[in-house]
């Protein structure tokens, strides 16, 4: 059991707070938020640095999952950080949040399962822990909502390649001006599905027991620290939610061995998604608490909270940081609306999230510039 944690003010989601190796301005961040609006090249696009710009008064932006490798994307138009490409246009988006006072990572992820024979080089089949469907669906640009592909099981000598594909594009993220990295080990995607036993069935050291299927994570996670950093690298975990098919036959035992082995790198933070993503936060029994009381360093909740839980988590020190995800795609200066108790924009409609153009991205009005949607629509 790690210190215990001693409680705050009701102000504390508000003030300042030393994470790693970074200075916040808050704990209210912007979590990670796919919006497949990249362009050729999987580069992220011009509006991209002004969207995350207007959101730069968050504690911490996370920006959305990143493809590490070609062979990590399993949807269409999210961008990736491994070609000078895509560090010259990341390097427009940090260069806009930091001009605006704001601190940024990228979530970097391998889609492993969840992806298709489309997204692979020469159609090949996506690469997983095991050659088992994820009973989900992914986004082809002009098919809609799609299964994903049956995957092959990584091999045992292509793992290093993995981890080293983390760490170069952990490596290229600081080039582009990340102020450093989160590794998506959550929703069903590469890194969870090794963990969970509902994906895993290798018989090698990589599955099997609960310390075989959390080395792939520690493994990045330790190659990604040891490239940048440990304290510019968080690690996102979902222990229950089921997102992408994702499931385990004792999660808790599991997420328990997970955050003692991350404990040991002196990471910046480790980002729990508590429940189901997007949907009940009592979705399955697990007790967060025993999981936090595991880690010693800033421990960040997410799903589901809205001001007063998000104060009262902070202030009752259950966690360090919280982040918001919706809320922050509506309403880009959320901080100074927390701030002040003002109300909230509502989300456009839904059609907006994922691809399009500036519609639902840059044209969410803030108190400051109401009219900011009216006039562009
Ligand atoms: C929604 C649509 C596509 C991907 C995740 C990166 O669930 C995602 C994602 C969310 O973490």
């Amino acid at each position: 059991m790690n210190k215990p944690h001693a409680p705050r003010s009701a102000t504390a989601l508000f003030e300042r707070a030393t994470v790693g190796a970074f200075d916040l301005t808050n704990r209210m961040v912007m979590a990670p938020l796919t919006r497949n609006r990249a362009g050729p090249g999987l580069v992220p696009s011009a509006f991209a640095a002004e969207y995350y710009a207007q959101r730069a008064s968050a504690g911490l932006i996370i920006a959305e999952a990143t493809q590490v490798s070609a062979q990590a994307q399993g949807y269409s138009d999210t961008p990736g950080c491994y070609t000078d490409e895509q560090v010259a246009g990341w390097r427009t988006v940090t260069d806009a949040v930091h001009a605006e006072g704001g601190t940024i990572v990228v979530q970097l992820w391998h889609t492993g399962r969840v992806s298709h024979t489309s997204f692979q080089k020469d159609g090949q089949a996506p690469v997983g822990p095991s050659a088992i469907r994820a009973k989900t669906k992914t986004f082809i640009a002009g098919q809609g909502f799609v299964d994903v592909s049956t995957p092959r099981a990584l091999d045992l000598k292509e793992i290093p390649g993995v981890i080293a594909d983390f760490r170069y594009a952990a490596s290229r993220a600081l080039e582009a001006g990340f102020d450093g990295v989160e590794l998506h080990g959550a929703h069903g995607y590469l890194l969870d599905a090794f963990l969970k036993d509902g994906a895993n069935q290798r018989t090698d050291a990589y599955g099997g027991s609960i310390e075989n299927r959390a080395r792939l994570l520690l493994e990045v996670t330790k190659a990604v620290a040891t490239e940048i950093g440990a304290d510019r690298v968080g690690v996102r975990l979902s222990p229950v939610s089921p997102a992408n098919d994702s499931h385990d036959s004792d999660p808790q035992s599991l997420f328990n061995h997970v955050v003692e082995g991350l404990d040991l790198f002196g990471l910046a933070y480790v980002h729990v998604v508590e429940g189901a993503t997007g949907g009940a936060r009592d979705f399955a029994p697990f007790d967060y608490a025993a999981l936090r009381d595991r880690f010693d360093g800033v421990w960040m909740a997410n799903n589901g909270y809205d001001r007063q839980m998000a104060i009262d988590a902070i202030a009752g020190a259950s966690a360090d940081l919280v982040s918001f995800g919706r809320l922050f795609i509506a309403n880009p200066d959320l901080v100074a609306r927390f701030k002040t108790s003002a109300p909230l924009n509502p989300l456009m409609a839904s059609e907006t999230l994922y691809g399009g153009g500036a519609h639902g991205y840059t044209d969410y009005p803030t108190m400051a510039s109401p009219t900011a949607a009216l006039a562009e629509s």
